[in-house]
């Protein structure tokens, strides 16, 4: 479990700036080899409303969605990934304050995304063995051409 403190706080500031200078709509601690549970996340059109979780916890799921995704972690590569619908999730804001939010659509796409990240899976895992050998060339060659 992650305390709310001045560290934490910080470390939310400067993922946020990472997430819109990349740009990104959600970004996961472990994205930045930082091992807490900290997640943020601006889905709006001006980047005007950021979301934090710190240890998010999802209490259900409901439905299945296709939605096509990206990753910060993998450029480049995007892929339909089916997920739940919707989801009830709970987690702590950078107050330190528990809260519960009910989020479907994309809000819910991207808070399973990353809580993936937390726990040390990307996207692509959901796709075939095919699809994840023909990524994992692509990235291999796209390496090849950058030494
Ligand atoms: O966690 C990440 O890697 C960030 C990722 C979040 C995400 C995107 C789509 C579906 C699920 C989760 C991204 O933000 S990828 C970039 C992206 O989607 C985007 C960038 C700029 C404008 C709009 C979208
Ligand atoms: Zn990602």
């Amino acid at each position: 479990m992650t305390e709310v403190n001045d560290e934490i706080r910080r470390l939310v500031r400067d993922m946020a700036e990472t997430m819109y200078d990349a740009p990104g709509i959600g970004l996961a601690a472990t994205q930045v080899d930082v091992h807490k549970q900290v997640i943020v996340m601006d889905l709006s059109e001006d980047k005007s409303q950021l979301q934090v979780f710190i240890n998010p916890k999802i209490l259900s799921k409901c439905g299945t969605q296709d939605y096509e995704e990206g990753c910060l972690s993998v450029p480049g590569i995007y892929d339909v990934v089916t997920r739940a619908e919707s989801i009830t999730v709970e987690a702590l804001n950078e107050r330190g304050e528990k809260f519960t939010l009910e989020a479907d659509g994309l809000l819910a796409v991207c808070i399973q995304h990353e809580i993936d990240h937390l726990l040390g899976k990307v996207f692509v895992e959901y796709l075939s063995g095919l699809k994840q050998s023909r990524i994992k060339n692509k990235l291999k060659k796209r390496q090849r051409e950058r030494a």
